[in-house]
Parts: C-alpha cells; structure tokens; sequence
C-alpha cells in the first residue's frame, strides 16, 4: 500500500534534501495547516453554525466583513501568537501590524494573511480560501514596525493559500516547486497530494471580471478583445472564460489545469493600482505561480520586484500561463 505522506512528513525531509525549512518555519508553516483546518470546519458548518452572514462592521479596506472573516482572522492570530516563530503579524482584517504580545517568545519571522478571501461567496457556498505570506523580521533588535513588513515578494520564504472547496487543499511553496495537500478528514490532517506542479506555458481559458470591461486600460481591451474573437481573429483559437470571483478558486484552477488571470487597475477609481492586496494577496500568489513555471506581473514589471509602501496597498495583476502574460504585457509596452 502507497504510504500516505503527511504535512509533517513532507516539511521534515524537504529540510533534510535543501535546507529550505529551517525548524522554527516548519513550525510556523503547520501551525497555519492546523488553522487552516479549523478555519475549513466553521465554513463547512454554513447554515448550521451561527457564522454566516454579516459582521455589520468595516475593515481597513471599506469592505463589509463578514463574521467568518473575523472568525479566520481571530483564528489565525491565537493559533501563531505563543509559538515563538513569530514576531508580528498583518491581515487584510487588521489596520496595523499585530505584535506578539510580551509574554510570549519573539520569533524571527512576520505572517501576513487574507483570512478568508472571496468571502462574499461564503452565503453562496462558492469556494473562498485563505491565502499567507512569510517574511523574516530584518537582523536588528529593534522592535517591529510597519515598514520591516514592507518588503518586495521576492524576500518571500515561505507562501500557500488553502482552499475551502469540494476539497480543502493547502498549497505551498518554500522556493523549491509548489505542492499540494488534501485534508484528509478521516485522520485530520493534510496528505500530499501533488508535488512539482507545473502550469502549461499556453492556454485556451481566461478568468477576468467581464462587467469591468468598459473601464479597462486599453491593452487590457485588446488582449481580451482579441481573446473573444477566438478562430477567426489574431489568436486563431478558441478561448473559454471563468470568473468565480475568489482569488484563491481561480489561481487554483490555473495551478491545476493552467489559464491566465486578470484584475488589472480601472478607470472606476484611476487613483487605486488596482483592487487586489501586494502583500498578502498578489505577493503569495505571484511566487506560487512563478514556482510553478507560469509568470505574473502589474502589466509592467514582475509583481514580485513591486517596493511596497504601504501594508495595503493595491496592485493591478496579471497571472497564469506564461505565454499569456508575456503577451499582455507586452501590449501595455506598446509591442
Ligand atoms: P469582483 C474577493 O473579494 C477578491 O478580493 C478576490 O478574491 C477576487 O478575485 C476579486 O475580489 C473579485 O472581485 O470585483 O469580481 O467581485
């Protein structure tokens, strides 16, 4: 009988084969399973719980939360905060920077997370996930503050969503390739699934929010236009369209089958680079896809390169197949 490798299992002998998981991540990597799994159980409750609906409240990006926003939120603070491995925390549900409080160990790493993202599915039943990022504190003994959080994509060590769906998957990278972990209900914990997954270069499907069209910049508007023109225009194929509006369901699908994803800046608020997060949204996503062979990019430079300046800060984003974003964004150079 094939032996089941669990999370545990995986981290520990990738550590032995490239160093890539010092102990203190590997920690802080199946603490987030293990809130991961929480989180999966109260989504899964739906009706049956008493978490659905609305918080009545707002968070720091004017969004309406939901309870389950706040639930993962709280979730994912108390499960990583006594550890040791941390040293602060950001969440798209949180203004500011969360420290680890003094009567826990200082670690040397920062999280940031979107707790439950594409939450305006979850009354829906449509899949939502959350998605996470892992920094190191920079060398220094100064207390942390906002801008050692303020780092390109590219200091990543550690990136993964899980997503809440038919399946909950936890999807990780380390910077050696992009596997992916099943829970497994029966015993509780994820069971690799998928290693060295890779995204075909080419694609037939796009996922982008199609009523936005008439805000669009205009090489958005022809890489798009030329796409629903299918056989008989410039591109000669047929392309088919997704859009399920949950970051987490769409890069997903794209990491399984391949596709290219688009959110790009739009007319609607021109003073916004866009509507999705750089830091724990379009960061973790870029790196999953790159891992995996595909590129991403704002339309003008790899979003992993991006200097961030601040914790919430928005960025246009193009991701997926790496033929199809080379393409889009080389009619935003002009070519
Ligand atoms: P729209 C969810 O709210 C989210 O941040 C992403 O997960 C998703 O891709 C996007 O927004 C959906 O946005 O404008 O289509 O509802």
């Amino acid at each position: 009988m094939s032996s089941k490798v669990s999370l545990t299992r995986y981290l520990i002998e990738q550590q032995r084969i490239d160093g890539h998981i010092p102990s203190q991540l590997r920690l802080l990597l199946e603490v987030v399973a293990r809130a991961c799994k929480s989180i999966s159980q109260a989504v899964n409750k739906g009706a049956l719980g008493s978490a659905m609906g609305s918080a009545e409240s707002e968070n720091v990006q004017g969004e309406v939360q939901k309870k389950l926003d706040i639930i993962a939120n709280e979730v994912l603070i108390e499960a990583n905060e006594w550890g040791g491995h941390l040293a602060a925390m950001a969440s798209e549900e949180m203004d500011s920077i969360y420290l680890v409080p003094n009567r826990y160990p200082q670690g040397e790493y920062l999280l940031m997370f979107d707790p439950l993202d594409g939450s305006s599915n979850i009354d829906v039943n449509v899949s939502i996930g959350t998605i996470f990022s892992v920094l190191k504190k920079p060398e220094g003994d100064h207390g942390v503050e906002e801008s050692d959080f303020l780092q390109p994509g590219n200091k990543q060590v550690a990136a993964g969503y899980c997503v809440y769906g038919p399946q909950t998957t936890l999807v990780l990278t380390v910077g050696d390739g992009v596997a992916m972990f099943t829970l497994d209900r029966e015993q509780g914990s994820f069971v690799l699934t998928e290693e060295h997954v890779t995204i075909p270069a080419d694609t037939q499907e796009f996922a982008i929010n199609m009523s936005n069209m008439r805000h669009w910049d205009e090489p958005v508007k022809r890489y798009i236009g030329e796409c629903l023109e299918g056989k008989e225009g410039p591109r000669g194929k047929d392309f088919n369209m997704r859009w399920i509006a949950s970051m987490v369901a769409d890069v997903h699908r794209i990491l399984t089958r391949g596709g290219v994803f688009l959110y790009p800046w739009d007319k609607r608020e021109p003073e916004k680079a866009g509507k999705l997060r750089l830091m724990y949204e379009a960061n973790p996503m870029s790196w999953l896809i790159e891992q995996a062979g595909g590129a991403a990019t704002n339309g003008k430079q790899r979003i992993l390169d991006i200097q961030p300046t601040k914790l919430h800060e928005r960025v246009s984003v193009m991701l997926g197949s790496k033929n199809e974003v080379e393409r889009v964004t080389a009619y935003h150079a002009g070519l």
